[in-house]
């Protein structure tokens, strides 16, 4: 049986070294190249994330699995559903995700009590995880009824985030969206990471290495990039840096 929490654990022993992690997100329905994926990980990204709110290829999914695990067995591959059908049971774990300023319950507690047995028979590590909207929010603001959270509206992210503490998530995630032309502000972080004591994620947008330490200076505690590894991934090695020299 898989030891219980193993990735959670995992995750939290990275975070205790006092530097922010790398996740790198990968779209279930791009083949990545074994190259690319061995890319990530020389680079020194600390995770990969698999999902998408779109399309699923559970073939391509199963082969990207397989490829982390060829360089690195070790190294932990999470399950980031946009939908039921995001769960991988080949994967190491899945954040148990809940869209919290979606304006349908299905993306809040409908989806999660459909997979939630599912989770339980194929003994998948659940990692719970509230996810936040920011604007603009891209495609999943669109596809999980968001009412994304202003830009300019710091307070009301970080009421959203301490709500998620004290519902009991164990991370926080702030999103604004996959390709978004403008990452989440870096105020709106540095006051949530004042407001919160759990970790908080921060993705959507991030493309540069000024921004990924400015995410950093601020607080987040994990910066996940997606399209960069196939848009540009030159620049992964210097943003993974940028992270890891604060
Ligand atoms: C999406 O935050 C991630 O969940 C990644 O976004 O593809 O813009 O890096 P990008």
């Amino acid at each position: 049986m898989a030891k219980i929490n193993k990735i959670e654990e995992h995750i939290r022993r990275g975070l205790r070294k006092g530097k922010p992690l790398h996740f790198t997100l990968l779209d279930p329905e791009t083949l990545n190249t074994r190259e690319e994926i061995e890319k990530c990980i020389n680079y020194g990204t600390d995770a990969f994330m698999l999902g998408g709110s779109l399309r699923i290829n559970d073939e391509y999914a199963k082969n990207i699995v397989k490829a982390i695990k060829s360089v690195k067995q070790s190294m932990p591959v999470i399950s980031f559903p946009g939908n039921v059908n995001g769960v991988f049971n080949y994967a190491d774990a899945v954040f148990f995700m809940s869209l919290l300023n979606s304006t349908n319950p299905y993306w809040i507690t409908g989806a999660q009590a459909i997979s939630a047995f599912d989770i339980k028979a194929k003994k998948i590590e659940a990692i719970s995880l509230a996810y936040i909207i920011i604007e603009p929010g891209e495609t999943v603001a669109f596809i999980g009824d968001a009412k994304p959270i202003p830009r300019k509206k710091e307070e009301i992210a970080c009421a959203y985030a301490l709500s998620a503490q004290y519902m009991g998530f164990k991370f926080v995630y702030f999103e604004a969206g996959s390709g978004a032309e403008e990452s989440v502000p870096s105020k709106m972080i540095s006051m949530a990471k004042k407001t919160i004591n759990i970790p908080l994620i921060v993705g959507g947008g991030i493309r540069t290495p000024q921004a990924a330490r400015e995410k950093a200076l601020a607080g987040a505690d994990i910066i996940v990039t997606g399209n960069i590894v196939e848009d540009n991934i030159g620049i992964l090695e210097d943003i993974i840096k940028a992270i890891k020299e604060i």
